[in-house]
């Protein structure tokens, strides 16, 4: 797995999933730059080889095969680990679900960088608190309710109504991320998605996620990740 070392970031749903099936797995970033890691490890595998580069991590390298963008990882690495149904439709639909929880993510992303990934989030204030605003009022709800009420219309227990599949594991994600960014906001609007935080709740108590979560392996949420904690946009 090839992911920015230090943060949870996008590469946080894959490692859930590769930690939730006991996959053995090498996280590059966290090598020594000495052995190719760090992030110029990162940038380097980016580049080499004959066939097809990722745009930008998380990506993954198995078999020879260079895999970039998370939902593409989740639905490669899904069937893999057990953590998708066989059947087409609901393959379909985890990877339909995976592209909603990737758009979520770059709009939480947005809502410290509205004007340029580039620039410090303190460059870009007067935006972000504007942005951040827009985005608890409207997005976070809309988001979050569509997410209860496809749980509630799949059965209550999952996300695909069968066994847990990495789709679940996003959800869990989705709530810790949010819990995190936007306390205030988040207190308020959990109130009206009951059945997403039972199952963030079942989530977390997964046997090997509940050791994953309890290891060092495990980064804490900080300010240079996606979900991030500045208090001025949490209104
Ligand atoms: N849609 C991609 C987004 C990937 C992405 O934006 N990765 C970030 C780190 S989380 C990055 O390093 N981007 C560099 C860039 O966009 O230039 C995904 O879901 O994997």
């Amino acid at each position: 797995l090839f992911y920015w070392p230090g943060i949870q970031g996008r590469g946080e749903f894959v490692r859930l999933a590769l930690e939730d099936a006991g996959a053995a797995y090498v996280e590059v970033g966290r090598l020594p730059e000495a052995v190719g890691g760090g992030a110029a490890g990162i940038m380097q595998y980016m580049t080499i080889g004959s066939g097809p580069k990722p745009f930008a991590p998380p990506y993954l390298e198995h078999g020879g095969l260079f895999i970039g963008q998370t939902a593409n990882i989740l639905a490669y690495i899904g069937p893999r680990l057990d953590l998708v149904p066989a059947d087409e439709p609901s393959r379909i639909t985890a990877m339909q679900h995976a592209l909603t929880v990737a758009d979520l993510v770059t709009e939480v992303h947005d809502t410290h960088h509205p004007v340029a990934s580039r620039l410090h989030y303190e460059d870009q204030k007067p935006e972000a608190l504007k942005r951040a605003a827009a985005f608890i009022k409207d997005r976070m709800p809309k988001y979050l309710g569509y997410f209860e009420r496809t749980l509630v219309e799949a059965g209550g227990e999952t996300m695909l109504g069968g066994p847990t599949s990495y789709v679940d594991l996003e959800m869990f994600q989705v709530v810790e991320g949010l819990r995190y960014a936007f306390p205030r906001a988040m207190k308020r609007i959990e109130k009206t998605t009951p059945r997403l935080l039972a199952l963030h709740g079942r989530v977390a108590k997964r046997p090997r996620l509940e050791s994953y979560l309890a290891s060092d392996r495990r980064l804490p949420f900080n300010e240079d990740g996606i979900f991030r904690h500045y208090p001025e946009l949490d209104v």
